[in-house]
């Protein structure tokens, strides 16, 4: 049995000392460090991770990415204790201040986002998270920035490149403000996918500059490797940022293929930060995890950046490092279409690189009227320091207190009121049984899988009468186990479970009183009986994503007011992956957020054109739905190796560990199937808002 890896965790305690001692309410304050460690502690969780022993970062590693100078400044700072020189010092740095504890705790947080990447490429841990300060993305070349002053995340990253050799790394930055050191760092680099969500405010917002804009897609070898999603509003949510990472980051994840990711979390643009003034909940940050953990075989380190409600900022790591755990994903409400201002960042995203990107060819005929010319920005007073970066624009000095305005006090009572709503409704039970167990006593398939000794078996009476009796049996007890809490999730392999499945549904949602149950037929001939069952009930979404001969129009999205509730992707016999995937991530996943489902059931065999792992990475996405609890039946009449290693990939996403990725989504997709895709998408975006694109 292969040992079970964990998550790592990495934090020195020294890391409170750095604080500004002349501003004690500055925003990049101790108890950010405290708040999560406290709220990780209270949820247990500290004690389920292997920590990791914190060390300072070399010299070589600093050189790697920062000038001698960047080291010398800061190192003649040490332990220097004329507050007036060091404010003085501090002043001549946009957003920045220094304390006697500054150098050796950045080396700290440099050397132990190192430590973090390098323990996950040896294997000890399969993912892991740095809880440190000071952070690091506005870290340039040969500047202090924005609170930071060795570039952790970049360090860590050309360390992987230099001493690993790894040939590809996505960095994935949400926080709010641009990581522009980062970006500059990897700008020619094709090794490095630099992927970053911002607030932009057309230049308004810090750092103020023209290229954190969408248009600065990468230099060179670089082109198409860099990536600015800016939003130009703020108030921005869970909507929205899901738009970004369906449409967007996902697919061109998917595509790039990575081996190690690297997160620059900043929870600043969770609600309640007065940084951000933007509006995603704690638990949503659960969600960019999960989706992200299916990549570079679980290889995921997350590294904190900026955050400054103590309340989302402690809540949403912890939700972070949860996730990273395994723990379920906790369920996100009302989502919406995502706002206008959100929906053109996105377009002109995907209209700048939609050349480099096979996943954003269906793009071609594109209105360019939606997307605003970057070049032509609306007037606004920061544009004088907007080519702040290698010109002699630069002021004198800066502010070396906090001017983040004070957030008006009835305001701020509300957003507090409203986090600990959010917090108290996040479901924190995770069930006793990863995943369920069932299948004829009989099944030969069984012994010949090895991981399904790792699920839990669910017992069921033989039944004396029939097969279709039997599996019958096998489907209520294992959907029943996942409803009591049981277990989490779980798979069957059965004989006849088409008439069976119609009899599950109504069991959920008829004697459960399951709200709404989402199911998915994945084989090769969806069964025309179970959509006609449910073609006017609300309750039960049912989809289809095949490739085999078509089941039904495309365009038929159900009867009366159940319109919207039969989701019809049926692609050409010759599809693979890629188009799997292209659908997937357009239609299906998006529906599925918005319908928000208490329970997936997924109905599988082993024919279609999905790989193992595509399948496997298909099932570990819809885990982030429903609070996991997702069932799989597996159709057993054709036992063969391709359903063997179909089983097995999406037991491991179940049980949460490394599915392998796809090979081959690298080409152009079929053209009848993005016509398809396309037609299904324009059927159903009356009725789903999020499909925008
Ligand atoms: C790491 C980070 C932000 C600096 C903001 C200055 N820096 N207004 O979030
Ligand atoms: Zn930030």
């Amino acid at each position: 049995l292969t040992k079970k890896m964990s998550t790592g965790i990495i934090y020195d305690n020294r890391m409170v000392e750095h604080k500004c001692l002349w501003d004690l309410n500055y925003n990049e304050k101790p108890e950010r460090f405290t708040s999560i460690l406290q709220r990780c502690e209270e949820l247990q969780l500290l004690n389920r991770c292997l920590h990791l022993k914190p060390r300072a970062a070399t010299k070589e590693e600093l050189l790697m990415v920062h000038t001698p100078e960047m080291i010398s400044i800061l190192k003649n700072t040490a332990g220097f204790s004329d507050e007036g020189a060091l404010e003085q010092l501090s002043s001549k740095y946009d957003f920045l201040y220094i304390h006697p504890s500054t150098y050796d705790l950045s080396l700290l947080a440099a050397g132990s986002t190192v430590e973090l990447v390098s323990n996950i490429l040896d294997g000890k841990i399969k993912n892991g998270m740095a809880v440190i300060r000071p952070p690091g993305h506005h870290a340039m070349k040969s500047e202090y920035c924005g609170y930071c002053f060795y570039n952790n995340v970049a360090i860590a990253a050309q360390y992987a490149l230099e001493t690993q050799g790894l040939k590809r790394i996505l960095i994935v930055d949400w926080d709010i403000h641009h990581g522009q050191a980062t970006q500059q760092m990897f700008y020619d680099d094709p090794r490095v996918l630099y992927f970053s969500i911002h607030g932009y405010q057309n230049g308004a917002f810090w750092p103020h500059l023209r290229e954190s804009d969408y248009h600065n897609i990468g230099r060179g070898a670089g082109l198409g490797y860099n990536i600015n999603v800016p939003m130009n509003e703020i108030k921005m949510g869970n909507s929205d940022y899901m738009a970004i990472f369906h449409e967007l980051l996902l697919p061109i994840a998917y595509e790039f293929n990575p081996e190690l990711v690297i997160v620059s979390a900043g929870y600043d643009a969770a609600l309640g930060c007065p940084e951000g003034e933007m509006e995603v909940t704690p638990a949503c940050y659960s969600h960019f995890t999960n989706s992200l953990m299916g990549l570079a075989n679980g290889r995921l380190a997350v590294v904190l950046e900026g955050g400054y409600c103590l309340k989302s900022l402690s809540e949403g790591a912890a939700l972070t490092l949860r996730n990273l755990l395994g723990d379920p994903v906790p369920l996100i409400q009302n989502l919406d279409a995502p706002k206008r201002s959100a929906q053109q960042a996105i377009m002109s995203v995907m209209y700048v690189l939609r050349r480099h990107w096979n996943c954003l060819q269906h793009l071609e005929e594109f209105n360019v009227q939606e997307i605003k010319d970057p070049m032509n920005l609306p007037e606004n007073k920061f544009w004088p320091r907007i080519e702040f970066v290698g010109s002699d624009e630069k002021p004198e000095t800066y502010a070396t207190r906090d001017i983040c305005p004070a957030q008006d006090p009835k305001v701020a009572a509300e957003l507090d009121a409203q986090l600990d709503a959010l917090i108290a409704s996040t479901c924190l039970d995770v069930q006793p049984n990863r995943v369920g167990f069932t299948a004829n006593p009989a099944e030969p398939i069984v012994a010949q899988l090895e991981i399904i000794q790792r699920c839990h078996m669910i017992q069921t009476e033989r039944s004396q009468t029939s097969i279709a009796e039997e599996t019958s049996g096998f489907f209520r007890n294992l959907i029943g186990s996942i409803l009591d809490g049981k277990c989490r999730s779980g798979i069957a392999i059965v004989d006849k479970s088409s008439e069976n499945l119609i009899k599950t549904l109504k069991y959920a949602v008829d004697s459960r009183g399951t709200k709404n149950v989402m199911f998915i037929d994945m084989r090769i001939h969806p069964d025309c009986e179970i959509q006609r069952s449910f073609q006017e009930d609300v309750r039960i979404l049912c989809a289809s994503l095949y490739s085999g001969l078509a089941l039904d129009d495309v365009e038929f999205v159900g009867l009366n007011d159940s319109k919207r509730y039969i989701v019809n992707i049926g692609l050409q016999p010759n599809c693979g992956d890629a188009e799997i995937f292209s659908s997937f991530f357009r239609v299906l996943l998006p529906i599925a957020y918005q319908f928000g489902p208490q329970l997936i059931v997924i109905a599988a065999d082993s024919s279609g054109n999905i790989s193992a792992e595509g399948f496997g990475q298909i099932i570990h996405l819809l885990t982030s739905i429903a609070g996991g609890r997702l069932s799989v039946t597996f159709e057993n009449s054709l036992v063969i190796n391709s359903s063997l290693s179909r089983i097995k990939s999406c037991v491991q996403a179940l049980l949460g560990e490394p599915i392998g990725m796809p090979g081959e989504i690298h080409h152009r997709l079929d053209a009848t199937s993005v016509c398809t895709i396309r037609t299904v998408n324009k059927a159903h975006n009356p009725y789903w808002n999020a499909l925008q694109f």
